[in-house]
């Protein structure tokens, strides 16, 4: 076996469509015997592969799951890097110390495949050497691409021996960088398929439609041992179609993502059909503006890998469609498989459910940037063939599906000749789809202008950029460029708390016609693991990884949604709304369908007696694209002082994605009065007070401890990281533990009891620093177990970092139970991820106060707060606010099991030690939290520079 070599694999047949045919089949997954060698030196060869009938197995072989990694399968670990190779980079030589894992299988196949056959593997990483009955059928290259063996004539009817010697790092590691897990085996499906006489090798169908007349055509290219029949019928088409070409169809319905209309299409030949389903759809580029059916459209999208906690790369088809349904649930209308291409039938879902593909070749050279690109295979002559194999693969496998509509040479693979061949082979062979490289950064052989985390200055100056003239000593490649749309392929890097951000871009997107959209990075967090117990880069001894970089997803590792996601389904909605005065704006995002497809809801609620009424709005035909203003309905307009009206988009029917009734837009309008002060007011008794630091200890039956002034948060994955604006900085986490916000202390400055309030005077300063927040706090009893604490606090001295919140911080004696609070929910908010939630009543439980965040961070802030019941199993604590000079009155409310040091000092979800007490934080203000992973950091709007700030709070034990 030859892994050091440069070129494609090798003995396979030509690549071909992935063909839904009535030509047999059998599975050969299963339990594989299974042995694994330290490298391919001391990899035996004993007869295991040759079929020598004396061959005895030896202890060294056990059972195996195929498809599965078997480093899930208890043989060796996993590894993460992002884009450093675990190995000395020495192309196209793996590493000696390289697992060799030696498969075997015996298997009958019957008469069924007599008359021709393939053996197809549909995923080896990373490199194999198939054997049949003693005989070597060939090698395969690229992991997560096709390979299809010609065994007719090879294979037996009973008895078959299939050994495959599968090697971890091979010369196809260099071309297989992506930020995952390495991950090696036969992980996807191995199958035998009949080829039979009189059947259909291949087939190709680019379909078109033509908006300005509501024509389809079909273009047919089909590769038969007989003549082949094509059969639409829904649309009348029955004729002879084994010389292929172009096809009318008559007026069709298109194909989009947001109506996604198929069409059943059979192709007969003598001894075999295939079913193929056509979506009739156009995508093209005109003056700069990406256009599907002759209208302007947006990529609402995620990059998605395949990863399932327990199983790895290997898919499921609960797993597949459990994403797509999320994102469809969510307003997501596009995926980019990042970075390679998915399992085979994830098309045949974006095609049925309604998603833009942008397929991703299998390629990535990332860790040659370490050395400043020298040695890159991309633009290396001898890695060509490799290279071009790839993305031959890549579009033939998926080039009969509607879904897709971009093809990606790869990702983050530097610029070279290599991928400019890719290109070029490409648009000769599919000139009906577009083709995507993020790395070509003049854009010179691609059709889409790509870019990754692009700041919003530089996505707003591309959006414009086209409105003026050229300059007139503009380059060609300049020129092509500027005729190109633009797209984000990753944006908003949803890595812990966030990401931040979302609104900006969407209002940039919304705002440019040049914009198509972008793809938010990523779906998925790769953790290992089940049940909230998950692991990441170093958990496995690595001794090179990149830590906790692979938990960035918008969805956990088990389909937890978070934050974000619910974010980002507000920005990505198809109606926008917004409620006015007195009547209620909205904006049909859709790029085709009209409104008819939503009902809108209003509901008015006021704080005390919760809803008062609701009923339906009446939005009349909206077409595409437009803007309605409807006034209140007379029963609205008729109430008195409803505090807080919402007004909901649904889905008026059922669709494949989610049942009538499912939100998919959200608008609200809130005029919360302030609570009444109480009237009546006495000094506290000083027994509820410590002795020395002055702060409640008792309230009523309550123990706690509070309040001391906070700015610290327990650092964000975005606050370790410095934004890509500002990296000549430190990042947040470390200015702030610089300047000391998370070692303050506090000193009583001056106290008094007077008749009627307690006024203390105080301090905040961090250890080893002179700048301080002072505080005056004023207090009184109201009722038996009820004080007010009017609080004012005014920054001093020169704070030389923006702070992440100023709040006020309790901590009662007793573990928490729920939350229960008048204000934004029910999910988190902070300043610049604030979108999913809407104004009400909302209650948790205490498993719902945070996000299980795998690496443990700040989260949970409930915002827009003006009234939070604490329940722990010590009693209730509950907050109003009675004033606070905030913008609207409102402040932020966090309950966590956990202190802030424990949450930034622990690895794990899983290992976090709660203390049994309940850590509470009233804040009048919060820092955004930004992207700064990868991207911008908190925009300047949403940093929080040292500042005053008063509040008056109601405290009660109730
Ligand atoms: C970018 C990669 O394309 C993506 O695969 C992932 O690694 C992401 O970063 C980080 O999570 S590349 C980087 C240089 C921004």
């Amino acid at each position: 076996m030859n892994i050091a070599r440069k070129g494609p694999g090798t003995g396979a047949r030509p690549p071909r469509a992935r063909l839904h045919s009535s030509a047999p089949r059998q599975s050969l997954n299963g339990t594989w015997r299974f042995r694994l060698s330290r490298g391919l030196a001391v990899a035996p060869e004993d007869g295991w592969n040759t079929g020598d009938a004396a061959w005895t197995e030896g202890d060294d072989w056990t059972g195996i799951t195929v498809p599965a990694h078997w480093v899930l399968e208890g043989h060796g670990k996993p590894a993460y890097t992002n884009t450093r190779f675990p190995f000395p980079i020495d192309p196209p030589n793996p590493p000696d110390e390289n697992p060799i894992g030696d498969y075997r299988l015996t298997f009958d196949a019957g008469a069924t495949f007599t008359d021709g056959a393939v053996l197809r593997f549909d995923g080896i990483e990373s490199a194999a050497e198939v054997w049949l009955n003693g005989e070597l059928l060939g090698e395969t290259r690229g992991s997560r691409l096709t390979h299809e063996f010609d065994v007719t004539g090879r294979l037996r009817e009973n008895g078959n021996l299939l050994a495959v010697r599968v090697a971890q790092f091979s010369d196809a590691s260099y071309l297989e960088d992506q930020d995952m897990w390495w991950m090696p085996g036969i992980f996807r499906d191995v199958e035998l398929v009949a080829t039979p006489a009189g059947g259909i090798w291949d087939v190709f169908t680019v379909t078109d439609y033509e908006a300005a007349d509501g024509t389809g055509t079909v273009d047919l290219f089909v590769e038969a041992s007989s003549a082949v029949r094509l059969r639409i019928p829904e649309l009348d088409v029955d004729l002879d179609a084994t010389d292929g070409g172009v096809i009318g169809v008559g007026v069709v319905e298109p194909w989009s993502a947001e109506n996604p209309r198929l069409y059943t299409a059979t192709l007969e030949a003598e001894n075999e059909t295939v079913t193929l389903e056509l979506g009739f759809r156009r995508i093209e580029v005109r003056d700069s503006v990406l256009l599907v059916n002759g209208e302007p459209i947006q990529f609402r999208g995620v990059n998605r890998h395949e990863h399932d906690p327990l199983r790895g790369r290997v898919a499921s088809p609960e797993r597949m469609r459990q994403d797509l349904l999320l994102m469809k649930q969510h307003n997501v209308n596009a995926v980019r498989t990042s970075h390679y291409p998915p399992h085979p039938d994830l098309l045949a879902l974006t095609d049925e459910l309604g998603l833009y593909v942008v397929l991703e070749c299998d390629l990535e050279t990332h860790g040659f940037e370490e050395i400043g690109w020298r040695l890159n295979p991309s633009a290396d002559p001898q890695w060509r063939d490799a290279y071009l194999d790839r993305m031959q693969r890549t579009v033939h496998r998926d080039k009969n599906h509607a879904s897709v509509v971009i093809w990606s040479l790869g990702n983050e693979a530097g610029t070279g000749t290599n991928l400019e061949a890719m290109a070029a082979w490409t648009r000769a062979f599919d000139p009906s789809r577009l083709i995507h490289y993020e790395g070509d950064w003049s854009s010179t052989y691609v059709d889409v202008y790509s870019r990754m985390y692009a700041s919003f200055e530089e996505v707003r100056s591309i959006g414009e950029e086209i409105a003026s003239p050229a300059p007139f000593d503009a380059t060609a490649a300049q020129l092509h460029r500027r005729s190109l749309p633009f797209m984000q392929c990753e944006y908003a890097h949803a890595m812990g708390n966030g990401p931040g951000g979302l609104q900006e871009y969407q209002e940039l997107f919304d705002q440019y016609p040049r914009l198509a959209g972008g793809f938010v990075w990523e779906w998925i967090e790769h953790g290992l693991g089940s049940d909230g117990v998950y692991s990441y880069g170093g958990d496995f001894g690595e001794d090179v990884h990149d830590s906790n970089f692979v938990i960035d997803g918008l969805v956990g590792p088990d389909r937890e949604v978070r934050p974000g996601l619910v974010a980002l389904a507000h920005w990505y909605s198809p109606a926008r709304i917004t409620v006015l005065d007195d009547a209620v704006r909205i904006e049909n995002r859709y790029a085709f369908a009209d409104l008819g497809g939503l009902t809108f809801t209003w509901t008015a609620i006021s704080a005390q007696d919760g809803e008062l009424d609701s009923g339906e709005l009446k939005t009349g035909p909206v077409a595409a694209g437009e803007v309605v203003v409807v006034p209140f309905p007379d029963e609205l307009a008729a109430l008195e002082l409803p505090e807080i009206v919402t007004v909901e988009a649904r889905l008026a029917h059922d669709t494949a994605w989610a049942g009538a009734g499912h939100v998919v837009g959200r608008g609200e309008r809130v005029w919360l009065n302030q609570a009444e002060e109480p009237v009546e007011a006495v000094a506290p008794a000083d027994d509820s007070f410590d002795a020395v630091s002055l702060r409640l200890r008792s309230l009523g039956g309550l123990r706690l401890d509070g309040p001391e002034v906070g700015i610290w948060r327990a650092p964000t994955d975005n606050d370790r990281y410095p934004g890509w604006d500002e990296r000549d900085l430190p990042p947040y986490a470390e200015r702030w533990h610089v300047a000391g916000l998370d070692r303050t202390r506090t000193r009583v400055v001056s106290s008094a009891w007077g008749e009627d309030a307690l006024r203390v005077t105080t301090r905040t300063a961090p250890a080893g620093r002179d700048f301080s927040v002072d505080g005056e706090f004023v207090w009184r009893r109201v009722a038996d177990k009820a004080l007010t604490v009017e609080v004012t606090l005014t920054p001093i001295g020169t704070w030389p970092v923006e702070w992440a919140r100023l709040g006020l911080d309790f901590v009662i004696d007793a573990a928490p139970r729920e939350l229960s609070w008048l204000g934004r929910g029910p999910g988190p908010s902070y300043p610049d991820l604030a979108a999913g939630g809407f104004t009400g009543r909302h209650t948790v439980a205490a498993g719902e106060l945070y996000t299980p965040h795998v690496k443990p961070q700040e989260s949970g802030a409930r915002a827009g707060v003006r009234e939070a019941s604490v329940v722990t199993d010590g009693g209730t604590l509950r907050v109003t606010v009675l004033s606070a000079d905030t913008p609207d009155g409102s402040v932020a409310v966090t309950v966590s099991p956990w202190s802030r040091k424990v949450l930034s000092t622990t690895a794990h979800h899983h290992e976090l030690e709660a203390d049994g007490r309940t850590h509470l934080s009233v804040d009048l203000f919060q820092s955004g939290v930004g992207t700064a992973t990868c991207g911008p950091g908190v925009l300047p709007r949403y940093r929080l520079a040292a500042r005053p700030g008063r509040v008056t709070l109601l405290l009660e034990e109730v």
